[in-house]
């Protein structure tokens, strides 16, 4: 189609673009982390969200040179801002089944470019998904595992959602969860959800995982989110995915 072409053109072309939202320690309001969220600035329609192509990426393969991409830049992003960061600041990458089941070629690439900048691979957390951790085939366990012992973080992306088993909490390839911002949007609302939420996070704890919570939109949430002692939160009470040069001034204001 001709979206594909488009897709296949934009790389070249330099329209994809990283915004990065801020993560917060809940307890202190500490900016500690940040997501890289990939927009594509299309050339006639604007900015275009990766709900609108991402899944088109990854049917056509097209997500394994972008995921690289991502990569490198976010990892040069984050070299930029070294200078402002808190010692434990932590940037966050997204990432497709298909970068795991590609030779793990990305993790390496990650590691050497993180080498290049004299960064820390502490610094850095790689967010999978359900649908990562369920392919049997690659050795995933492995690649997280060999990411883990390098010092990378690993992320359970949306959990709550799907077919997120409460199972993957006893994984030992996953250092954080982040609840899916549907559960959060209820919690304030409805005591269910409030119950399972605590819940996710009371065993998410005793398993020694840290909790990132997801979509936070309103103060009630949060304070619930603080009393059932929820580490991180992102989400638009705090800020929305911004882009780089307004990210680097909320380093300067914190
Ligand atoms: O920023 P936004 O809410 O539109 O992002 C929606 C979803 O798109 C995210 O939750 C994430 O799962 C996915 N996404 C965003 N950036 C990336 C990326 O760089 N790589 C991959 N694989 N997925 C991404
Ligand atoms: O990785 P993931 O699919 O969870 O990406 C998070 C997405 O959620 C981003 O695309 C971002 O634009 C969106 N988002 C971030 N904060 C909020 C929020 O507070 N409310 C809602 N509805 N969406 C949010
Ligand atoms: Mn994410
Ligand atoms: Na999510």
């Amino acid at each position: 189609s001709g979206l594909i072409k488009e897709l296949r053109q934009a790389l070249g072309q330099q329209q994809f673009l990283l915004h990065y939202q801020p993560v917060f320690e809940l307890t202190t309001g500490q900016l500690t982390k940040a997501e890289a969220l990939l927009r594509w600035q299309h050339p006639a329609k604007g900015i275009i969200e990766p709900a609108d192509f991402i899944a088109l990426c990854e049917e056509t393969g097209i997500i394994i040179p972008l995921g690289s991409w991502v990569f490198q830049q976010a990892i040069r992003q984050l070299s930029l801002w070294q200078p402002r960061l808190a010692p434990d600041f932590q940037l966050s990458i997204n990432t497709s089944l298909l970068q795991f089941q590609d030779k793990q070629k990305d993790i390496l690439l990650c590691l050497n470019n993180l080498k290049h900048y004299q960064l820390s691979t502490k610094q850095l957390i790689i967010e999978v998904t359900e649908k990562t951790l369920m392919d049997s085939h690659h050795n995933i366990t492995e690649k997280l595992l060999a990411l883990q012992q390098a010092g990378i973080n690993v992320a359970l992306d949306d959990f709550g959602t799907g077919y997120s088993a409460l199972a993957s909490l006893t994984r030992q390839d996953i250092s954080f969860i982040k609840i899916d911002r549907s559960v959060i949007h209820n919690i304030a609302a409805s005591s269910a959800d409030r119950i399972l939420c605590e819940a996710i996070i009371a065993m998410a704890h005793k398993l020694s995982i840290k909790v990132i919570a997801e979509g936070i939109e309103t103060e009630a949430q949060k304070q619930l989110l603080l009393d059932a002692g929820c580490d991180y939160g992102q989400g638009y009470l705090f800020s929305p995915p911004i882009p780089a040069q307004s990210f680097q001034l909320l380093l300067k204001q914190h």
